[in-house]
């Protein structure tokens, strides 16, 4: 890992990051607690919050005063598009799961990548109303706040539950209603960053969205530090630019379901 301008250890970037997470969690369940400002992207179930602003807002200011030669790519605002991946890369999702941020007041995360050269580095997803930050990173093993966790069986794809975008699911995008029914069942929560947590807990196998970078950057750092397998739904590696067709699951059950779509 890259050291900071005042020559951080691997240890201490860790306990900064999470001291900046554990602050945007506060922060996102005070600003929750008065009206909301919710507007709408490119539609009316595509929305941002006064909360995803602010914490990203606060996430930015913190890496840009810390390592200002690093590169930001953030979901909102002017940060969400970003020329290459070289040198040291932080992904933001300020609050992923939005909608349901906005609806159910819980069951989202707040999410942070750190690449290096386009590989991953460190992954951190926050779910902020169960005070339960899940990291770790290459080489480093994967928490949950300090219990270190141990890695889910790899399963087949039949041999569990999926994670599948509710929107795929219907248009039965690449054929997936055919992991579905294949599998034990599906199951929709409505974040990625949850349904990362899902697989890292081993309560499901697998996970097929429509995602940005933000989205899958701090999760596939963790999942693979699992021997968890992650791409393009065409097998394809990950852009990092722009929305993909995505997958992760467990070796086994990625290689079958590669077979079957
Ligand atoms: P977000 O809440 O940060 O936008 C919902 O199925 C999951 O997909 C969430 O993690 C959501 O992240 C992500 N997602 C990506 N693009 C989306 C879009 N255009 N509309 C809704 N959710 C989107
Ligand atoms: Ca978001």
């Amino acid at each position: 890992m890259r050291l900071g301008r005042s020559n951080m250890t691997n240890d201490l970037l860790v306990q900064k990051v999470k001291t900046w997470l554990y602050k945007t969690g506060e922060l996102a369940k005070k600003l929750e607690k008065s009206q909301l400002q919710i507007t709408t992207k490119s539609s009316r179930n595509d929305v941002v919050t006064n909360v995803d602003k602010e914490v990203q807002r606060f996430l930015v200011a913190k890496i840009e005063s810390e390592f200002p030669e690093d590169k930001i790519l953030a979901e909102e605002d002017e940060k969400s598009s970003l020329v290459d991946m070289s040198g040291r890369v932080w992904l933001i999702d300020p609050i992923d799961g939005t909608l349901n941020f906005v609806f159910q007041r819980e069951n989202f995360a707040i999410m942070i990548g750190v690449y290096e050269d386009g590989i991953g580095k460190l992954g951190f997803i926050y779910d902020v109303m169960r005070s339960e930050l899940y990291w770790g990173g290459a080489g480093l093993g994967v928490f949950c706040n300090e219990n270190k966790l141990e890695s889910p069986k790899n399963s087949g794809a039949k041999d569990g539950l999926w994670g599948i975008n509710v929107g795929m699911y219907v248009q039965n995008v690449g054929n997936i209603q055919a992991v579905g029914e294949n599998a034990m069942g599906v199951r929709m929560i409505g974040s990625a960053g949850l349904e990362f947590i899902s697989m890292l807990k081993g309560n499901t196998i697998g996970y097929i969205s429509n995602l940005y970078p933000w989205d899958y950057a701090p999760g596939v750092v963790l999942i693979k530090e699992f021997g968890f397998k992650a791409s393009g739904l065409d097998g394809l590696a990950l852009t990092f630019n722009g929305q993909q067709y995505f997958i992760a699951a467990t070796t086994q059950a990625y290689n079958e379901i590669m077979k079957m779509c």
